[in-house]
């Protein structure tokens, strides 16, 4: 066989090999689009990313945190939402979570191999917030995270709340927020964010030494 066919072919016999026959695990990566009456999103998540993210929420505040969850927890994400936001940012704020916890839901898949247990704690000048993670399938938020201003520019700080919530749910994990200080609450939030990209970055990567679910019970889907 001349040496130029014989690179075509193994060219294409490579193209022909599964992830699975390779050994290779599938990137773990979801797309997942949600259109009710009050929004429309189309999210895209990579896990095993390097923290790029292209985001367009309509609310710029949840864009900014966004950024820095991807950053901070190197997943690659892009987020195209639209939303009632006459009404007010409420309904696009906690969709995004609805949407982002499904795509790591779907990314997941059935959880064999991952850390599952994540925490780190994040300082943003005078705030210090943690977060902690068992990505287990089982749903809890506590939620410590007390700002006393009303809004950080337009956006309402309640909403953050409702964010995690529809994060926790929707990932289905255990999440515990905390704030240890802060004054700032636009530095208490993206304290809380970069905490949250740090906790689920670790609990999500795959531990080696585990075969199948990091679980007695065998199984964490
Ligand atoms: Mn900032």
């Amino acid at each position: 066989m001349p040496e130029h066919s014989k690179q075509h072919h193994a060219a294409n016999a490579e193209n022909s090999i599964s992830h699975e026959d390779r050994n290779v695990p599938a990137p773990r990566r979801a797309e997942i689009s949600r259109q009710t009456r009050e929004t429309e999103i189309a999210l895209g998540l990579r896990i095993d990313g390097s923290g790029q993210s292209q985001i367009r929420t309509g609310v710029p505040f949840l864009d900014h945190m966004l950024q820095s969850f991807a950053r901070h927890g190197f997943f690659d994400l892009t987020v195209e939402a639209s939303g009632d936001l006459h009404v007010d940012d409420h309904h696009t704020v906690e969709d995004v979570g609805i949407v982002l916890g499904r795509a790591f839901r779907q990314a997941l898949g059935d959880r064999s191999g991952i850390r599952r247990f994540g925490q780190a704690t994040v300082p943003l000048d005078e705030a210090l917030c943690s977060a902690i993670v068992d990505i287990s399938g089982r749903v809890y938020l506590s939620y410590q995270l007390e700002i006393r201003q009303e809004r950080v520019g337009n956006f309402q700080t309640v909403l953050v709340h409702d964010f995690m919530k529809a994060l926790a749910d929707e990932t289905g994990m255990n999440l515990h927020i905390n704030l240890h200080s802060g004054r700032n609450p636009h530095h208490i939030i993206e304290a809380a964010f970069k905490a949250l990209a740090r906790a689920m970055d670790q609990a999500t990567a795959i531990e080696p030494r585990v075969s199948g679910a990091l679980s007695t019970k065998g199984t964490l889907a």
